[in-house]
């Protein structure tokens, strides 16, 4: 937080937290700092920086002022003691995932999770002697009942990428710290205007933070969060060495971007929602998965575990199956079909021919992407000017 602003509301951290006037310059946009190395002063200087005696930014793999600024913004707004930025969301789920296991341990993960990290555990972990058993998490048992005495880290996304399905945090968080395990949850879908893991008992958040974040569709980011001494872990180690940090132009977008998250997500809330409850009136429409609907299996739980709203990602089947998808995205003018989420323009897409066709189809259908599913984030355009584009594109 800007050391001038006292504990502030959600708006307020989202605009100020993490930034202050540039000392130089009074500058009050954070200026990009692209420089690769910075000045040691003296020798004597450089020799305490270096032996960890004295604090100071050295060289940009290791830290860079812009890129710090997006992390401390970012550890404000998701309750965290530390935060460090990546290159992608699957730059921060692959650093966390490695700074918690080692080869020979185990991980139990959620099925219903973004199929890269599905893809990373299954054979890119595997090949490194670290196993996965894949739970449907939406039953926590599930997850009690596949520790072992190897299991290290407990894997979870809520609401799951692009079923919706949820994982009960609290529930599990107490069944993995009973056992001593760590946990990770994937925060992206909801973000932490609409629910924080970290005070729910998780340990650490991943995020790609090329959604709601940076919310403009325009740079490719990712982070964790949580405590300091896992984030100094993380940092000291996969980020470091593997490489996949943040570029500062990318850090200046996303701080950008995420000054005015909580404006950008509460709209999508409600548009979201208004759009759901339209489509599930719908005679073109077979079945309508939004956690803000009373329909929605875990309802009862989004309710407790997403206090800011239930986000802006609709999934819906359509009655006819995938034709009737394929003529839908084409017929859509003010949607735009295309992969990914979180962006100020309503983004379309159909999961089984385009994210999710890494997955095997059995495993697929397992998760709940059917062949008909179509998923969709909505921006912040008008909402009846969206519905109006459904319509005729459902007709
Ligand atoms: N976690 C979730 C929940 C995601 O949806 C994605 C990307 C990632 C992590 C990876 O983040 P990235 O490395 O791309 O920044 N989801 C995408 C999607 O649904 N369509 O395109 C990308």
């Amino acid at each position: 937080m800007n050391a001038r602003i006292r504990p502030a509301g959600l708006h307020t951290t989202a605009v100020h937290a993490g930034e202050a006037p540039d000392p130089a310059t009074g500058a009050l946009a954070t200026p990009i700092h692209l420089s690769t190395a910075f000045h040691l002063g003296t020798a004597e200087r450089g020799a305490a920086v270096f032996s960890g005696r004295e604090e100071a930014y050295v060289y940009s793999r290791w830290a860079n002022p812009t890129v710090s600024a997006f992390e401390r913004k970012a550890a404000a707004l998701e309750g965290a003691e530390a935060a460090i930025a990546s290159a992608s969301g699957m730059a921060a789920i692959a650093s966390a995932i490695l700074t918690s296991v080692q080869s020979g341990d185990h991980i139990v993960s959620a099925t219903a999770i973004y199929p890269s990290t599905y893809h990373l555990m299954a054979t890119q972990l595997a090949s490194m002697g670290v196993r996965t058993t894949f739970v449907d998490a939406t039953d926590p048992g599930n997850v009690a009942r596949a520790i072992g005495p190897s299991t290290k880290l407990v894997y979870l996304e809520t609401p799951g990428n692009p079923t919706l399905a949820l994982c009960d945090l609290e529930a599990i968080g107490r069944i993995a710290r009973s056992a001593g395990l760590a946990t990770i949850c994937d925060n992206t879908f909801a973000s932490p205007v609409n629910q924080r893991p970290l005070e729910l008992g998780i340990d650490t958040v991943v995020h790609s933070a090329t959604k709601y974040f940076c919310g403009h569709g325009d740079a490719v980011g990712g982070l964790v969060l949580g405590r300091a001494a896992f984030i100094d872990r993380c940092l000291k180690e996969p980020l470091r060495y593997y490489g996949g940090i943040m570029a500062p132009f990318s850090a200046y977008l996303m701080l950008r971007g995420a000054a005015t998250m909580p404006l950008r997500v509460m709209r999508q809330n409600s548009s979201a929602l208004r759009i759901a409850e339209w489509l599930e009136r719908h005679r073109a429409v077979a079945r309508v998965l939004y956690p803000g609907l009373p329909s929605h299996p875990q309802h009862a739980l989004a309710k407790r575990q997403m206090p800011g709203g239930f986000g802006g990602i609709v999934c819906f089947d359509l009655a006819g199956g995938v034709e009737a998808g394929a003529r839908l995205m084409n017929a859509v003018r003010v949607c735009s079909l295309a992969t990914s989420l979180g962006d100020a323009r309503t983004l379309i897409s159909h999961p089984a021919s385009t994210t999710h066709s890494v997955v095997p189809p059995e495993a697929r259908l397992a998760q709940g992407v059917t062949d008909g599913l179509v998923r969709l984030s909505v921006g912040i355009e008008d909402v009846e000017d969206l519905v109006a584009d459904l319509d005729a594109g459902l007709r």
